[in-house]
Parts: C-alpha cells; sequence; structure tokens
C-alpha cells in the first residue's frame, strides 16, 4: 500500500522540522517533502535599528551555533562600510568559530546523530573487558578500561530497569537497522556521556574572549576584548613598576596570561578528544553501515562561501576554507560566486508560507529580499499538509537557480577540489581505512564522516591562530579594535554589504540595507535554508528532500532511515526561519504518523 509517513517533529534537532515521505508499495520514498513549521521573525525587529547593535539581535536567531550570526552580522555592517579590522581581532574570530565548529560537530555527532546507529539498550549486554580491548585497539584514550566501562554499563542499567532512559528515551531500539555489536554500543554510550562533560569545558574558549556562552560578546570594527597582561583578577591595572604583572584569572574583565593559558589548555582538550575519540568513533562506527555510503547523495551541487580569512574578509585568497560551487559532483571545477549580481543568489518563496509584492514565483536577491508572512496550510491540528500548494516556513534559496547543499561536505569537497593537502591525505586515509571510494562521500554517512574530518582540520588550525596571537601580544601588539567608522557622522547615507561566513552547517550570509544610519532592510539566509528549503518555482527539490529520495522505509512506524538521512544535514530549524516560539513549549518524542493515501 502507498503510504506518507510523517515525522513530526524530527527530534534531536534545532526548532521544528517536519518531514512528509511519500512511499511506494515497497516502502520506497518516491517523493519526500520538508517543511519547517514555526515562523521567522528577525528581519522584521531588525529594521529601522541601529546598524552597530544588529549582531546582539541577529546571534539570538539560534543558541546552538551560538556565534555565527553576531560574526556574520559584524562582517555585513563593516562590508557595507568599509571597516577592516585588526589583525588580533580577525585570529581571536578566527579561533572563535573554529572552536564553535570542533564543539558543535562533536556534540551533533554523539548527542544528535549517534543515536540513529548506536542501539543504547543492546549496549547492557556488552562485556566490558572486551569493550576495554575494543576501544584500546581504537585509540590511546585515556578512558578505556574495563572497570570503566562496567561503570557505565551499570549507570545505563539503572535507567533502564527504572524505565527512567531519560536523554535515551524514545529511541527506536532493538530495530533490525542497528547492526553494532553490544561492546560498540557500550562504548559509544560511554562516549556520549563523556561528550557532556568534555563540552561543559571547551566552552570556556568563548567566555575568555566573548564574556560568555551562548551568545558571546561582538563589535563592529573588532572584538570587545581588550587585550592586558597588567590586569589583576578583578581588572585592575597591576605591575608595581616592575614590568608585566602576570596575575590574572575569571573576573579579570582584559585578556590576560590566565585567559591566554585557558584557551591553550581548550585547544588541547578539543584537539585530544577529536583525535582519541571523534575521529576513530566515526570510522569504527561507519565501517559497520556502508550501505549507507550509497545512498542519501542528495542534489549533487555543493557551495561554500569561505571562512578563516588571513588577509581581511576582502580578501578570499587568504580564506582556509575557499568560496565557490561545484556542480554536478564536478571537483575539476569551481565556480566563482557573484554576491552582488542579482541573479545568483536569491530566495523563492513558491512552496513557502510567504507573499512577494511581484509574485509568488519571483526570485529575489536578497538585498531586495522580503519577509511578508501569509500562512495558507491546513489549520492544526492537521494529518497532512497540502504538498501541492505551500508547505514550510522555510523560504528556497537558489545559486543560478540551482538547489545546491551547503555544510560539511561541501567544505571538504571545496577544499579537496582546491588541492588542499592536509584534507587530501586525511580523506584519503579515512576511506582506505573503510575500504570505499571517493565517490562514498556522496551519501548519508560521507557527510557525516565530512563533518569529523573537517573538525580535525578546524581543530589543528588552531594552534597555528592562538600561537600568532601570542606572538602578536609579545611583540607589542595590543590592538582589537578599528573605530575610525563608528561614528555614524562617516557614514555614507546609503550603504549596502554582506557578511558572509561559514557556520557549523553550512554557508551563511546576512544582508543589510543601511539608510541615514539606520537598517532599511535585513535578511539572512541561513546554512539549514539551503538545504532544508521546499521546492521552488521550478519543482526542484531542496537539499534534504532530494536526499531521501528511494530510501527504502522498513517500518512505517519506526523510520530510521528518514532520521539518519536527515541527521546527517544537522537541521537547525530555530536558524532556518528565525523562530520566534511564543509558548517555549518543550520537545516532545519523535512522533510518527501514518496515513494512507
Ligand atoms: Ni541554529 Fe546555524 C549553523 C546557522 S543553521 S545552527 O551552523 O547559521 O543552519
Amino acid at each position: 500500500m502507498n503510504q506518507r509517513v510523517i515525522v513530526d517533529p524530527v527530534t534531536r534537532i534545532e526548532g521544528h522540522l517536519r518531514i512528509e515521505a511519500e512511499t511506494d508499495a515497497e516502502g520506497r520514498i518516491t517523493r519526500a517533502s520538508s517543511a519547517g513549521t514555526m515562523v521567522r521573525g528577525l528581519e522584521i525587529i531588525l529594521r529601522d535599528r541601529d546598524p552597530r547593535d544588529a549582531w546582539a539581535f541577529a546571534q539570538r536567531i539560534c543558541g546552538v551555533c551560538t556565534l555565527v550570526h553576531g560574526i556574520a552580522s559584524v562582517r555585513s555592517v563593516e562590508h557595507a562600510l568599509g571597516i577592516a579590522i585588526p589583525r588580533n581581532a580577525e585570529l581571536i574570530r578566527n579561533l572563535m568559530i573554529a572552536a564553535q565548529y570542533v564543539h558543535d560537530h562533536v556534540m551533533h555527532f554523539y548527542h544528535l546523530h549517534a543515536l540513529d546507529w548506536v542501539d543504547v539498550v543492546s549496549a547492557l549486554k556488552a562485556d566490558p573487558k572486551r569493550t576495554s580491548e575494543l576501544a584500546q585497539s581504537l585509540s590511546g584514550y585515556a578512558r578505556s578500561s574495563p572497570g570503566y566501562f562496567s561503570d557505565v554499563r551499570k549507570k545505563l542499567k539503572g535507567f533502564v530497569d527504572a524505565g527512567q532512559l531519560g536523554i535515551f528515551a524514545n529511541g527506536y531500539w532493538g530495530h533490525p537497522a542497528y547492526r553494532l555489536p553490544p561492546e560498540a554500543n557500550l562504548m559509544a554510550v560511554a562516549h556520549y556521556l563523556d561528550a557532556l562533560a568534555w563540552q561543559r569545558d571547551v566552552v570556556k574558549l568563548h567566555a575568555v574572549f566573548g564574556g560568555k556562552n551562548p551568545h558571546p560578546m561582538f563589535l563592529v570594527g573588532g572584538v570587545p576584548c581588550a587585550i592586558s597582561l597588567h590586569t589583576d583578577r578583578a581588572g585592575r591595572g597591576g605591575g608595581h613598576g616592575k614590568g608585566p604583572h602576570f596575575r590574572g584569572g575569571d573576573g579579570a574583565t582584559a585578556l590576560n596570561v590566565v585567559g591566554l593559558q585557558t584557551v591553550q589548555n581548550v585547544i588541547r582538550q578539543m584537539r585530544q578528544f577529536v583525535d582519541q575519540v571523534y575521529v576513530p568513533d566515526t570510522l569504527a562506527i561507519a565501517g559497520f553501515y556502508k550501505d549507507w555510503f550509497t545512498q542519501g547523495e542528495g542534489v549533487g551541487n555543493f557551495m561554500t562561501f569561505g571562512d578563516f580569512p588571513a588577509k581581511g574578509m576582502g580578501d578570499p585568497s587568504g580564506y582556509l576554507i575557499p568560496g565557490g560551487v561545484i556542480l554536478d559532483r564536478d571537483l575539476k571545477k569551481v565556480h566563482p560566486i557573484d554576491f552582488q549580481a542579482e541573479g545568483e543568489i536569491q530566495e523563492f518563496v513558491s512552496h513557502a508560507w510567504y507573499d512577494y509584492g511581484g509574485g509568488k514565483d519571483q526570485g529575489l536577491h536578497p538585498w531586495k529580499g522580503e519577509t511578508k508572512l501569509n500562512y495558507t496550510g491546513p489549520k492544526p491540528p492537521y494529518k497532512q499538509l497540502d504538498l501541492e500548494q505551500s508547505y514550510s516556513w522555510l523560504k528556497s534559496p537558489r545559486w543560478k537557480g540551482k538547489p545546491v547543499e551547503v555544510g560539511p561536505l561541501a567544505r571538504v569537497l571545496m577544499l579537496y577540489a582546491t588541492g588542499h593537502q592536509p584534507t587530501k591525505e586525511l580523506a584519503g586515509m579515512a576511506l582506505k581505512k573503510l575500504g570505499v571510494p571517493m565517490a562514498a562521500l556522496f551519501s548519508t554517512l560521507g557527510r557525516t564522516a565530512a563533518r569529523t574530518l573537517e573538525t580535525k582540520l578546524i581543530a589543528d588550525a588552531m594552534q597555528g591562530w592562538y600561537d600568532e596571537l601570542v606572538a602578536n601580544i609579545k611583540g607589542g601588539d595590543l590592538n582589537t579594535f578599528n573605530g575610525a567608522k563608528w561614528e555614524p557622522s562617516t557614514w555614507p547615507k546609503q550603504a549596502r554589504g554582506v557578511g558572509i561566513m561559514e557556520a557549523p552547517r553550512g554557508a551563511l550570509s546576512h544582508w543589510i540595507v543601511i539608510e541615514d544610519g539606520r537598517i532599511a532592510n535585513y535578511q539572512a539566509i541561513v546554512p539549514s535554508t539551503w538545504n532544508a528549503g521546499p521546492r521552488d518555482a521550478a519543482n526542484q527539490q531542496g537539499p534534504y528532500e532530494a536526499a531521501l529520495q528511494g530510501h527504502r522505509i522498513h517500518d512505517g512506524r519506526q523510520p530510521v532511515e528518514i532520521l539518519r538521512t536527515i541527521h546527517s544535514f544537522d537541521p537547525c530549524i530555530a536558524c532556518a526561519v528565525h523562530v520566534a516560539g511564543p509558548g517555549g513549549e518543550a520537545g516532545p518524542a519523535v512522533v510518527t504518523g501514518l496515513a494512507g493515501s
């Protein structure tokens, strides 16, 4: 019987995502539709405000990729007004963005995605001694003794016996699609718990540079963290006339030696966890699911905007991750992006609950973007969406009319295509270990593996930025702010800018139009919008929708296959629709509805 398998909400993501998958008699997906079920509002809130304040509002788009909207926002204003930031500010921003990647990707792997592959309940059957042998065969990670795994198993048994799986509730435990032996399951559960503790520590990097996390502080023209090696715990000047006074601590208001040492420790902790836990776990788990290297590709087009500048955002030749577009999997040609051209980056609303002044089939460049809400869907509670009409609060962004995938896979492919040697070596090592060809990257697990590989590349790069920052400070360069154009009286009457960056989930852009010192228009095109958006005016599917095509759903009440592919993108619908949630609802468990059609 043909069915419509509905997953709403998709959990272990940020925000509200609904998938409606139409299947044939064999349970194969013939058409999948992706719907964001809550609405954006940030663009409207930003109108008429001071552009120098925009980051503080824009950053509240999301608390997962906590800093990226702050960075994209200040970059949009800097681009509009022609402000160059000091090298120290660039290094500090690079370190903060990189820390966000490492934190976010590890969290995604263990806490949002692993349970699609790891059967928590099966871990109870594991032998702690054999688990220890398995863990020690994979890496030199210290927490790998039989006693350690025995304790984790005991803890887990406590959850299960009490009927309170807590954070592990509502998985499809026992589903035949789970293939790991009990020992691999126990090891992964142990690392899930370790990663929770680890993230609490590494988040300190943001607190040192930006005051807090989530939502650290930013500043148009630089970073708000002054550097002073002469401050004590209370931030008072020290030194007693004897040169630098190397005291200081958590209470200091300026970046000092203690803060820098904390950053160095975080970088070490990050690299250690990535090398000893995240990379080996990804390869070990992926080895049991090689059929997932041949499905879940998506649209076959990939886009990056580029990030981690070495010579300012104005000079893309200095970016660690280059920008460009790869079409139809062809890694031999990278197409340049023209951000200003009207026909390149556009958003469509043909199947979204918005109107455009010029008609629903029009595509708009974001400087001319409109945010006019028009909900025409069924009245809740509803069983099905009308997929022939509008069915999502996400718009459909397109590059030259084409759907493109953004995110870790796009970045790894771009680094590979542009000859980045460490990427080539790392990808080569991973593919060899797994015994799969390069084409395996174009898949559900290829996307997940690419996220792991880029985490290692970026964690390794952090040490270089840190060393350069310390060398600058030692050389007497304490500058973190360019205030030359701080005053609106120095601005032109009208200015337009785009702030680009690579957020963990992919290419992010904030578009600002400034008139008479105020924001006349503001549009954010977010990675999850590129990936999760609905069909466009030409009926082309977005990447999520295309990636689900052809998946065989074995049990419509437990569609773990849909979760595997959707989670491989790491959805954030809060970002994609810039949620304004009225009720502060907690995310309920995965609900699967079957509606015959
Ligand atoms: Ni809310 Fe985000 C990232 C942005 S979403 S997580 O990464 O921008 O796509």
